[in-house]
């Protein structure tokens, strides 16, 4: 298992945090998301076939990408 946090300044509603949660919770691998919307972050755990990359890339896609 692979935990990251992740900032992601884009995140300033609940909108965001529920949307953030949903499309990085579909990922296959995905194990856990916990966005905290005061701490601009996200905390998430995975397995393969996810990878930090494709986190990223979702992220990036969704319209909130992370800071690196
Ligand atoms: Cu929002």
């Amino acid at each position: 298992m692979q935990e990251r946090t992740y900032s992601i300044p884009g995140m300033t509603c609940q909108h965001c945090v529920n949307t953030i949660e949903r499309e990085i919770a579909e990922l296959e691998g995905v194990k856990a998301v916990k966005a905290d919307l005061e701490g601009k972050k996200a905390v998430i755990q995975w397995d393969s076939p996810a990878t930090n990359e494709v986190v990223m890339d979702m992220l990036r896609e969704i319209g909130y990408p992370a800071e690196d």
